[in-house]
């Protein structure tokens, strides 16, 4: 295959991106992207908004607005966003274009031709007070398989089930709080037990190449057996179903924003003033196609959305779908309500610069959850920044540049005699490389055997460029991004430990000569950084080339279709070159700059001053100390019959177990708490509560929506710990 089409997940118009976004799906897909086109491969990128949907009239209602307003307030945020944080798409379209609603009632109307719809009466929940049918999310109750009683209308979020909605229990309408009544509605569904084996052969044809998280997904749910599923919904806010006797119907999301992609396309196509070539891409099976998403994802582009296209025809699949897992955020999932989580528009007004967002995009890309859900943590930030990018790659730049200026006229230095041929070795000796499995091997077989040109260090460096590039492009091909970014971190790594061992400082009064070849080697080396670094730091290779004189190669839409990474080891800078003056790449994060971010996670819409506490309410440190707090780990929790806000929990402070009746209910289930490590009172009266003993209280947080959050120490401690 000749050419990669990238798609990123549409993101619902119906908030501000946060950096759980960034780590899900956008950072890998751009990553992925800026690699290919510096290796020299025809990319086309292509994301936008998901503008139709619950989550966007949700959302409306709560902003007391309209969809239409919403779409617009959020889609033109987030494209501003993703444009400060470097994604490199080449279209970032929208669902609301009445070009996408072409397109999908283009497909919807072949599946009718193709009599894959079929036609049903359903009981669907009716809110007689807001006078309309209620869609999945508008509907909250308990889920039938596991209890939760915050499952919304389709899916629970706790255990993943899938249900019809009249199957929740004690089913509320989110619009009007009131218990909905069932009324009968049409809908057409989509058979896709029609496409049970074929979707089966597709996903195992890929299992070689998949992520297991991807595969296991997807072969659950091929397991329990595709069921008609609704293609419609009783909604305004939507694309229309296109034929007589639907008013008041339109095409269910998850059927319409995968379309989202080929329609973007379209777009795209139509902006370069060739309206089919979106067909070059979409018809055309020399096409690899990789899908990036979060894991939430993940059937309806490994099932749904391949469904979709085997059903129109000569339309590609996708080739891989490396979905990640979450990351979240100091600890805990992100949370718009309880304000815990940074929003990208927030991180770019207090880290404005163009290293601060590189400095974001590394650290999010050292931490990706590429297995496993993954924290953000404003320390690892901090410390990514100062201790790596300034102090490793920084400082190798910062010696090389600042030493160019000061002894070689501020240019790359020209070769002296001794060395005139050394481009020569230099490519005889990459060719030596290409024969060797490793680096060690390389270095060891080769660093006496061009000692005409190249010490021992030197070799060693060009070795660690040489393989780096070379580890690091196997790992981006496996999506792993993680390995690709420590991979080239590596290659900086060994080439300050070259300007250290080499000490040019020396040689500039010693050997002249030889400090004109070190410099030189160290200037190339800072060229290939500016390569290899380009598809995490695209900003700061920018500034870097513009530093060392050379054209900025980053990975942008519309680059050359030159391979530049595997020439990357390669001198690609001319003696002589004139060097721009130099700049800091990375400032220093300070403590009291990551003092007040970490001071507003979670904080309420409260000031100061309404916070501090009334003079009567003040009490002495002795006061204080009089109560004991310690940690406690929940052993076993159950709920209290009759009670609706009651959990008894068993738990043990170390050296002895309490029952504890704790009101929390409402907010936690009993599987949630086992295994927990809660904050309790351990010298408190025991009380009698519904006739059963509580032998001390949990500590937790009122949020500002009423509901209660448990104060949990931030790192393994253990329990029995005392807490001051
Ligand atoms: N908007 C889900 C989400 O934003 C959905 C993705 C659509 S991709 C076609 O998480
Ligand atoms: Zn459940």
């Amino acid at each position: 295959m000749t050419q990669t089409l990238i798609t990123a997940a549409l993101p619902y118009v119906n908030s501000f991106l946060h950096l759980g976004h960034l780590a899900g799906a956008y950072l890998p897909a751009d990553m992925y992207s800026r690699f290919l086109r510096l290796s020299g491969r025809k990319v086309l990128f292509v994301c936008g908004s998901d503008e139709h949907g619950v989550a966007i009239t949700i959302s409306a209602d709560k902003e007391h607005t309209t969809p239409d307003k919403i779409i617009d307030k959020y889609h033109f945020a987030n494209k501003l966003a993703f444009e400060r944080f470097g994604m490199s798409f080449d279209i970032f379209s929208r669902t609301s274009l009445p070009e996408h609603a072409e397109t999908a009632q283009e497909f919807f109307l072949d599946w009718l031709k193709k009599g894959l719809l079929v036609e049903k009466e359903e009981n669907q929940f009716y809110d007689e007070e807001a006078q309309m049918f209620l869609p999945d999310r508008y509907v909250e109750g308990t889920c039938p398989n596991c209890g939760n009683e915050r499952a919304r209308g389709d899916q629970c979020d706790n255990c993943s089930a899938n249900y019809n909605q009249t199957d929740l229990l004690n089913p509320k309408s989110v619009v009007s709080g009131k218990t909905p009544v069932v009324r009968s509605t049409k809908h057409w569904y989509f058979k896709m037990g029609d496409f049970q084996e074929r979707l089966e052969h597709y996903i195992e044809s890929n299992a070689t190449q998949w992520k297991d998280n991807v595969l296991q997904q997807s072969r659950s749910w091929l397991k329990q057996g595709l069921a008609d599923r609704a293609a419609t919904r009783d909604m305004t806010w939507g694309i229309p179903v296109p034929i007589e006797g639907a008013k008041g119907k339109v095409i269910y999301v998850w059927f319409e924003a995968v379309l989202g992609y080929i329609s973007a396309t379209k777009e795209w196509a139509n902006l370069h003033n060739s309206p089919e070539e979106w067909k070059q891409w979409w018809q055309n099976p020399d096409t690899e196609y990789i899908a990036f998403l979060g894991k939430d994802n993940i059937v309806f582009h490994t099932l749904i959305f391949p469904m979709l296209l085997m059903a129109k025809e000569n339309y590609i699949l996708p080739t891989n779908v490396p979905a990640n897992e979450f990351m979240n955020f100091e600890g805990k999932k992100f949370s718009k309500s309880m304000n815990w989580g940074i929003f990208l528009h927030d991180f770019q007004r207090d880290f404005p610069g163009a290293g601060q967002t590189d400095a974001l995009r590394y650290t999010i890309a050292m931490n990706l959850p590429e297995t496993k859900d993954s924290d953000f943590t404003w320390q690892d930030l901090q410390a990514r920044n100062n201790n790596e990018l300034a102090a490793i790659f920084g400082n190798f730049v910062n010696r090389v540049v600042q030493f160019l200026h000061k002894n070689f006229d501020e240019k790359v230095p020209a070769l002296p005699e001794r060395f005139a041929k050394l481009t020569d070795a230099w490519k005889l000796l990459l060719e030596d490389f290409s024969r060797e499995e490793s680096r060690e091997q390389a270095q060891e077989k080769y660093e006496n055997k061009h000692l005409r040109y190249f010490s021992p260090n030197d070799v060693a460096l060009i070795a660690a460029i040489h393989f780096g590039a070379k580890k690091a492009a196997e790992h981006y091909s496996r999506f792993r991004f993680r390995d690709a970014v420590s991979e080239t971190m590596n290659i900086a790594r060994a080439a300050n430990k070259y300007f250290n061992d080499t000490a040019p400082w020396k040689t500039v009064k010693s050997d002249h000569d030889e400090c004109a070849k070190t410099l030189y080697i160290c200037s190339q080396t800072i060229g290939a950084l500016s390569v290899l670094f380009a598809p995490i730091l695209p900003n700061t290779c920018t500034t870097l080339s513009q530093m060392i004189g050379v054209q900025p190669e980053t990975g942008e839409p519309n680059s050359e279709l030159i391979d530049r990474w595997s020439k990357a080891a390669f001198p690609a800078i001319a003696e002589q070159t004139p060097l721009a003056s130099p700049e800091v790449l990375f400032t220093k994060i300070e403590d009291s700059t990551i003092a007040e971010q970490v001071s507003k996670m979670g904080a309420t819409t409260q000031t100061t001053a309404e916070i501090k506490a009334e003079p009567s309410e003040m009490i002495t440190i002795d006061d204080f100390k009089k109560i004991k707090l310690r940690t406690a780990l929940v052993i076993s929790a159950e709920r209290v019959p009759k009670s609706e806000k009651l959990l008894k929990l068993q738990v043990t402070l170390g050296n002895e177990t309490r029952q504890i009746l704790a009101g929390i209910a409402k907010f936690y289930t009993p599987e949630e708490m086992v295994g927990k490590t809660v904050i309790v009172v351990a010298n408190l009266q025991p009380a009698k509560l519904m006739g059963m003993e509580s032998q001390g209280m949990l500590l937790a947080a009122n949020t500002p929506e009423g509901t209660l959050a448990l104060v949990t120490p931030e790192s393994i401690v253990g329990a029995g710990a005392e807490v001051r």
